[in-house]
């Protein structure tokens, strides 16, 4: 090729990389689900991808990511390093190709193994064209290369910049704050947690992470090591470390020379939750799917089978369900799938069918050779298994009454509920009170056009250590269902929730800002978690912010929600201002409670989120839990809800 025709190639192709670059920067959401706090980071999920991809072709083991002080983030492995060779058809470095061009990630080297799907593997140039700056720097053959870009346009070709023993890749980039208008702050927790399950999902790996913004008071960064050797065996145990077991090992297994790599681990504890973690390449699959499909119908059959042989069931007078075999359970499924199809709503389901019948059988082989080998285990599960078919038929008596009153209409919504004028749901809004009396004033207090008022008596119940028909049964857990409209249990599945009928579209709870106010709080909260997720996970459920002080002096008067604040207006009030601290709701009048927390104008509501379901589920089996010293570290460590996102 002469000269002259590979430069015009060259232009050619650049400008097709360039159009690509620019559809990313026009439409980031197809490419990286949304521009708010969800899709920048997963910037760094997609960035940190390719290390473990490189990490589980087994080429590198440690990993690091950091936070820096002004914000950017570095993610390092000590792989093989980003080639840098000229690539022909391109005609540029490979690394060049690699970070400038969509959908160029990795497809040079066939034999290397890449999975990533989904909301990832969209490829690392993705970020680079979302992010003001970007450096990619090389330790590779005894040599450092590297090249900057400014929203994915390369700056300069790959220089080489000195020389090294070192191997691996690092990559630094600074989020575009014209894209992500919201925010371009990575949040500690959010990262650390993502960081923590990537350990679990891939054992062996070690990877470091660090935040640069701020120092303790040692002058040290924050910064965890995550590392597993175990892998998924260990993730079911710091998940169910608050729960107590009734088998004496988790149950697992690791096929990862199959046609289809899958793993398991499984435990059953004390507990009525069922509790299925699914992943596909590295990828949490909330709504679940095939892979998920198969487990359950490995697990079922291997233990319908056993159970039926034992003559356990023998005297029982009605037939076993699905669901009577996961109470209590925990588990957690990852596979890797090639050429995943995602599925779904929030494209989470895996849909590829071929996936079934692998999963079942591996989940099979395990179970029956744990069932033979430790038959104790076996006997105390088949006779879990029993008292959940017990207890099904109770809940669903007591579920039939809750529907029953709901069926009824008006008449059947409860005497404590005040309800709105507004018949309109998407601008309905219910306050759960914690009390009758500050019920009283949120009452007083409310717009009664859109407002409803749900005063709740004293603490609820802890749904983590109650039985499904016990829940049912307790009067303000009906009322809530039954204000809110939501029934549970269809034909084919009884659990599955029904929100058509959500009478309102803001659900928010509202304590006393102490310790017990958030404790009820958070009791309200697991009922919605354990119960009604999806109402959660479609983002109607809110906490109201009450003030902690109202600062007052003369005629003038401020709320602070904090001591910073409490400060800075005793201050604005020339120092000698009268503060009083509310104890709780009660202690403010309806006008008060108004102004400060149930005004739209005015309020701060915080919408609960759920990042991970499996860091949300430890959390709540700790908090609500027996064990009290991890719950007492928990609390002191943390604000309240720190972790679930709220
Ligand atoms: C393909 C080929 C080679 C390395 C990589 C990909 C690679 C990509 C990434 C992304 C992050 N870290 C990475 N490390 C390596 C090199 C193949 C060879 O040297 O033979």
């Amino acid at each position: 090729m002469s000269e002259e025709i590979k430069k015009n190639n060259y232009s050619a192709d650049s400008i097709q990389a360039l159009e690509g670059m620019e559809h990313v920067r026009m439409r980031p959401s197809m490419y990286i689900g949304d521009v708010g706090v969800r899709g920048l980071h997963h910037l760094v999920y997609e960035v940190v991808d390719n290390s473990i991809d490189e990490a589980m072709g087994g080429h590198c083991d440690t990993i690091g990511v950091t936070i820096n002080e002004d914000g950017s983030v570095t993610v390092e492995d000590n792989g093989r390093g980003i080639p840098v060779d000229l690539h022909k058809k391109e005609g540029v470095s490979a690394l060049e190709v690699v970070m400038t061009k969509i959908g160029a990630g990795g497809k040079f080297d066939k034999d290397s193994y890449k999975v990533s799907g989904g909301l990832h593997g969209v490829g690392v140039s993705v970020v680079n064209a979302l992010s003001v700056h970007m450096k990619s720097t090389v330790f590779r053959e005894g040599k450092i290369y590297e090249q900057e870009y400014e929203r994915g346009k390369a700056l300069y070709p790959v220089k080489q910049i000195g020389e090294t023993e070192k191997r691996g890749t690092r990559q630094t980039f600074f989020p575009d704050d014209t894209i992500f208008q919201q925010t371009t702050e990575f949040s500690y927790d959010t990262l650390s947690a993502r960081m923590r399950e990537l350990s679990f999902l891939n054992k062996g790996i070690t990877i470091t992470f660090t935040d640069k913004r701020e120092v303790d008071d040692k002058g040290e960064f924050r910064s965890e090591v995550f590392h597993s050797d175990e892998g998924l065996k260990e993730y079911i145990r710091y998940l169910d470390g608050n729960r107590e077991p009734i088998v004496s090992h988790v149950i697992s297994m690791d096929n990862d020379k199959g046609e289809i790599p899958v793993e398991v681990a499984l435990i059953y504890n004390t507990s009525y939750t069922e509790n299925i973690f699914s992943y596909v390449n590295n990828i949490n699959t909330h709504e679940g799917g095939t892979h998920l499909q198969g487990f359950r119908s490995g697990l079922t059959r291997t233990l319908k089978k056993y159970a039926d042989a034992s003559g356990l069931l023998d005297k029982l007078k009605f037939e076993i369900a699905g669901d009577d075999f996961r109470e209590g359970l925990t588990a957690i499924i990852s596979v890797k799938v090639s050429e995943p199809q995602f599925e779904g709503q929030t494209k989470t389901k895996l849909g590829n069918r071929e996936v079934v019948s692998p999963v079942s059988q591996a989940v099979g082989e395990m179970l029956e050779n744990y069932l033979e080998e430790n038959p104790n285990d076996a006997k105390l599960i088949i006779q879990k298994v029993i008292l959940a078919a017990q207890a099904r038929h109770a809940a669903k008596k007591a579920r039939e009454m809750v529907q029953r009153k709901t069926v009824m209409g008006g008449g059947g919504l409860p005497g404590k509920l005040s309800d709105c004028s507004e018949q309109d749901p998407a601008r309905c809004e219910v306050y759960l009170v914690e009390g009758d009396s500050a019920g009283g004033t949120a009452k007083q207090g409310r717009d009664r056009n859109f407002q409803a008022i749900l005063p709740l008596r004293g603490k609820i119940l802890n749904v983590e250590k109650a039985m499904h028909h016990k829940v049912f049964e307790n009067e303000e857990i009906r009322n809530i269902f039954t204000a809110l409209g939501v029934t549970v249990g269809t034909a084919e599945d009884s659990k599955a929730l029904n929100l058509e009928k959500l009478r309102y579209h803001k659900v928010i709870i509202m304590c006393d800002a102490d310790v017990d106010g958030s404790h009820i709080s958070t009791l309200i909260l697991t009922f919605f978690f354990r119960f009604m997720k999806e109402l959660i996970e479609e983002g109607h459920v809110y906490i109201a912010a009450p003030p902690l002080y109202l600062v007052k002096k003369g005629n003038k008067k401020e709320y602070a929600w904090n001591d910073v604040q409490r400060d800075q207006a005793n201050e604005r009030m020339g120092g000698s201002a009268n503060i009083q601290r509310y104890k709780g709701l009660g202690e403010m009048n309806a006008e008060q409670l108004w102004e400060t927390t149930m005004d739209p104008n005015f309020r701060t509501l915080r919408q609960v989120n759920i990042e991970s379901l499996a860091e949300a589920d430890q959390v709540f089996s700790m908090l609500m839990g027996d064990e009290v010293p991890p719950r007492r570290e928990f609390i002191e460590k943390n604000a309240v809800y720190a972790n679930i996102d709220a």
